[in-house]
């Protein structure tokens, strides 16, 4: 499972942390339909900000290691929370994105989605050919996850014999959660992570430092005892 500071390497700020800042503005303040409501413009000019940031940047080691492991493993999932699209661009395929994708918009009226990669937007907010507002297709704070990719998520914690939990502070629900049910379906624990987490305390190794060090160093381990 993977969070935000896997792709800190890459140039991707965080959300939370001393450089969790993206643009003046913190996740919470422009992440939440109330913020898209009072001001779809200024929320999408974020989103447009930040799609321009990502699609300047590269998938890194760390993506990369993750993308192999799925070709060696049987039941290997990729559980993220980030919605940057890097480890589609490492070449992984076996995911499940649980907060959506930054590069999908959903029409508010009709509710379908597509892919968009336009970057900049040439409409700010963008609308739909039915009139309707467009909005990022993400999960924002208080909305729920999409029901069939939370239930692959709890299906494949539950049976995993080994979670990697990578750059995420495990403090956002549900994802956070998905660690407690791995643990006690008898998973080994691992984390990855440049500083300690709630997790750390009952994770089974902690391994401290950038994931893009950090993971295929781990991964050229652990290929060499399959
Ligand atoms: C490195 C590193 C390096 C740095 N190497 N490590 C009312 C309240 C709550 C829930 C509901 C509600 N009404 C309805 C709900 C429903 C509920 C739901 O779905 N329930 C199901 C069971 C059906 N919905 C939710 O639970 C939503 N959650 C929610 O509202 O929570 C409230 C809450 C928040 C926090 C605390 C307590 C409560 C769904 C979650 C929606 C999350 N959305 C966001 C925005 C996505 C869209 C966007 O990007 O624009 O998702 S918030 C933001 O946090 C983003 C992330 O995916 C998520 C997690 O953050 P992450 O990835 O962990 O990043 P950071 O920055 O926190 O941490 C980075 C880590 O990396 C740090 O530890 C660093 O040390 C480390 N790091 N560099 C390795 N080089």
């Amino acid at each position: 499972m993977t969070g935000a500071g896997i792709s800190a390497e890459s140039g991707v700020p965080t959300f939370r942390g001393e450089n969790g800042l993206w643009r003046r503005y913190r996740a919470e303040e422009l992440a939440t339909p109330r913020a898209f409501r009072d001001n779809p413009t200024l929320v999408w000019e974020w989103y447009d900000w930040r799609r321009g940031l990502i699609a300047e940047c590269e998938p890194n080691a760390a993506h990369r290691a993750l993308a192999e492991m799925e070709t060696h493993g049987e039941d290997f999932t990729l559980i993220t929370q980030n919605v940057d699209g890097l480890h589609q661009r490492a070449g992984s395929t076996r995911m499940l994105e649980l907060h959506g994708s930054i590069w999908r918009v959903r029409c508010t009226q009709e509710g379908t989605t597509w892919d968009n990669y336009e970057v900049p937007l040439s409409r700010v907010p963008p609308t739909c050919d039915c009139g309707g507002l467009l909005r990022p297709d993400v999960v924002w704070f208080g909305e729920s996850l999409d029901p069939n990719v939370l239930r692959a998520a709890y299906a494949a914690a539950e049976r995993c014999d080994l979670m990697l939990v990578v750059g995420t502070s495990a403090v956002v629900p549900p994802a956070a959660s998905l660690t407690s049910i791995a643990r006690h379906a008898g998973a080994y624990l691992v984390e990855v992570n440049v500083q300690e987490t709630p997790l750390s305390a009952y994770a089974d190794e902690v391994i401290l430092g950038p994931a893009a060090k950090e993971l295929p160093s781990l991964w050229a381990r652990l290929k060499n005892s399959l």
